[in-house]
């Protein structure tokens, strides 16, 4: 990070109000970085009549990224706009496990890229009748091509042996057609190992043998289930961070939604948030930082306090204060 960057800060509805201050926390001891505020959600659609003020779309077009909380009702209306904002045509949503967390699935490590654009959350929806209503599965060979070279280049750079593609192009014949022969061609173009798996299948494998995976592309509604599965297997929602990458942007958030049932307690995980935030350190070339704030977050995982869904008693606040202990002086 050669200047000081931007990042708007959005979050969002529910327990986003104390996982995000938790991430700023740690962020503002690592890096020198100038925090535009910003709001959406449910609350904000209530109070000013819009669920994404044009402030905010405005605030995460002109960042350089966006630390992202967590939305509620009005989601579609607030993150796939954002996400739009940045032209993220990716979700990477990394899943593993941690020493000293219990897991179902001990096993487990890897990386899902979700196509973010398209799919069934292209938001083409109709109400036809009282009885009929309809969605429209947008699938294009540009979207699936981007998403295949952004994997190809991943796999080549993390030195991963290649990727697994999840479809189901026996029953959506066109669209997973195009989306799979598209996947297929460019990572044969490029020179990279690709396995297939029917999404479903993938599904069941996953829950009983996840090492089995390692790197999985995935159009977008497959990408959103499958890696709240693999959260699943490595200890909960609490541990799972995202970054929705564009050509030159990126919105980073944790998998988890704004979670109403704890909302206000101050006892949300915030380590999916600071682990996004570490992604958010390394889109913006603060790889040294991100390593810090990676490993500060495993120990404190390892031996320190912990909120409740890991079997604890720790609040939020009381957990990223123990991150932040955790790093380099
Ligand atoms: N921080 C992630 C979040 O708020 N997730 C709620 C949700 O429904 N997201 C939809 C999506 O990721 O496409």
């Amino acid at each position: 990070m050669s200047e000081t960057a931007t990042v708007a800060v959005v979050p969002g509805d529910g327990i986003g109000h104390e996982v995000v201050p938790a991430a700023l926390e740690v962020l503002d001891a690592v890096a020198d970085i100038e925090f535009v505020h910003a709001e959406a959600g449910d609350a904000v659609a209530e109070q000013r009549g819009t669920p994404l003020p044009e402030g905010t779309l405005e605030a995460v077009s002109e960042a350089d990224a966006t630390l992202f909380g967590a939305t509620g009702e009005t989601s579609a209306d607030v993150i796939l706009p954002l996400r739009d904002a940045v032209d993220s045509f990716v979700n990477v949503r990394p899943a593993r496990t941690y020493p000293g967390v219990d897991a179902v699935q001990p096993e487990t490590d890897l990386v899902i890229l979700r196509e973010n654009t398209e799919g069934v959350y292209a938001g083409v929806e109709n109400r036809l009748t009282e009885d009929v209503s309809t969605l429209t599965r947008l699938v294009t060979q540009s979207a699936s091509r981007r998403l295949a070279e952004f994997a190809c280049d991943y796999v080549e750079s993390n030195g991963h042996d290649g990727f697994t593609v999840a479809h189901k192009n026996n029953v959506m014949r066109v669209t997973d057609g195009l989306f799979v022969d598209t996947v297929r061609e460019e990572a044969a173009a490029r020179g990279v190992d690709v396995d297939e798996a029917y999404m479903d299948a993938m599904a069941t494998h996953l829950a009983m043998d996840p090492a089995g995976y390692d790197v999985i592309v995935c159009p977008n509604l497959a990408g959103d289930v499958l890696s709240d599965l693999a959260a699943g297997l490595v200890g909960g929602l609490g541990l799972l961070p995202s970054a929705n990458i564009g050509s030159e942007r990126g919105i980073f958030e944790p998998v988890h939604g704004c979670a109403p049932d704890i909302a206000g307690e101050g006892i949300a995980n915030p380590s999916a948030t600071i682990l996004s935030a570490a992604m958010l350190l390394e889109f913006l070339g603060a790889d040294g930082a991100a390593r810090d704030v990676r490993a500060a977050v495993e120990a404190t995982l390892a031996d320190g306090p912990r909120t409740p869904d890991l079997g604890g008693t720790a609040t939020t606040d009381a957990v990223a204060e123990a991150v932040v202990d955790r790093l380099p002086e």
